[in-house]
């Protein structure tokens, strides 16, 4: 098992992508498969796992459920699955993607009672005509798929929302460790297969049915294998309305580098939101078809984890605005 500190080391972005960074797409680039990322820094565990899938030459659809099943079981993550903080009516509920190098996609949103929503978005997309399922609906496919119904609400957990039911504050936390760590992981398998998935209990305290970014394609996620991957953390709200994710692989496709599509993408949503973005925070991770990487946010304080030629390190993200 990975300790977190050990391999925290902290490097620039630009670092990350390197010489690759500058290479347009149009570039023939080198193959670093395989390699996952993900967002956060308690996407290491995840990456470990996920790792053992791919280096073993299983496909990226395996790594990456394997890989987010690891927060979305652990009860100490109050950002994903069994543990994550409710809305304000107690309620636990999951949103969650997964989407393919074919663009074959499946989703659930505002799923209850089940750990591994990232499993039964994979599921939507394997045995259904749909893309896109949601709570009661997403529940009883779920079931029916053999998952088992489990009170997520950890007493952790509940602690902490009859804490927040004392002021009942409803705000954006400008606390992003605490309130916003969904995880998005992309993966590029031994056979140059790209997978992504985006799962997260999303924002502590929302409004009984509200869904963020992770659950919509082309916002919390979004994959081409002719192109590349993105995924997003951060205040679903403003990533829905840029279609944060396709926007980066849209900005890749038109011959920018991971890096300098995440950091388009920002800028492009600061010019456009202005004073309204001051205090949210918008975080973008995206992985080139060739295995390069990029990241950017609007604040300080993303990091990702990446895994490549079986070294796990957690890196800062570059970010646009000082607070
Ligand atoms: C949401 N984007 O539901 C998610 C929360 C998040 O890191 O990213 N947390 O808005």
């Amino acid at each position: 098992m990975l300790s977190r500190k050990d391999f925290i080391k902290l490097t620039t972005a630009a670092s990350v992508v390197g010489l690759a960074g500058k290479l347009q797409s149009k570039t023939p680039l080198k193959k670093k498969a395989p390699v996952v990322v993900s967002t956060w820094d308690f996407g290491l565990a995840a990456n470990e796992t996920a790792w053992k899938v791919l280096n073993s030459g299983g496909s990226s659809l395996d790594a990456i459920v394997a890989g987010v099943a690891v927060p979305e079981s652990d009860p100490k993550v109050n950002t994903v699955g069994l543990g994550g903080f409710p809305d304000r009516d107690g309620r636990v509920t999951l949103d969650a993607c997964i989407m393919d190098e074919q663009i074959n996609c499946g989703s659930v949103a505002c799923l209850e009672y089940i750990v591994h929503p990232a499993a039964v978005a994979r599921l939507v997309m394997e045995k259904t005509p749909h893309v896109m399922l949601t709570g009661e609906g997403a529940l009883r496919f779920a079931l029916e798929q053999g998952f088992k119904k489990e009170n997520l609400l950890t007493p952790q957990a509940e602690a902490a929302w009859k804490e927040w039911l004392k002021k009942a504050e409803y705000e954006p936390q400008p606390n992003w460790e605490l309130n916003h760590d969904t995880i998005g992981m992309l993966a590029l398998d031994q056979q140059s297969r790209l997978a992504g998935v985006c799962t997260t209990s999303g924002m502590a305290w929302k409004m009984h049915g509200r869904v963020g970014d992770s659950p919509i394609i082309g916002a919390g996620l979004y994959v081409d294998g002719e192109v590349g991957g993105a995924t997003c953390s951060g205040l679903g709200e403003e990533m829905i309305r840029i279609a944060a994710s396709h926007s980066v692989v849209e900005a890749m496709r038109s011959g920018k580098s991971a890096q300098a599509a995440c950091e388009a993408v920002i800028k492009r949503y600061y010019k456009r939101r202005g004073d309204k973005a001051h205090g949210k925070q918008v975080c973008l991770l995206a992985m080139d078809n060739a295995g390069n990487v990029g990241a950017f946010s609007l604040m300080p304080g993303f990091v990702y984890s990446i895994t490549c030629e079986g070294k796990h390190e957690v890196r800062k993200a570059k970010f646009l605005l000082d607070k």
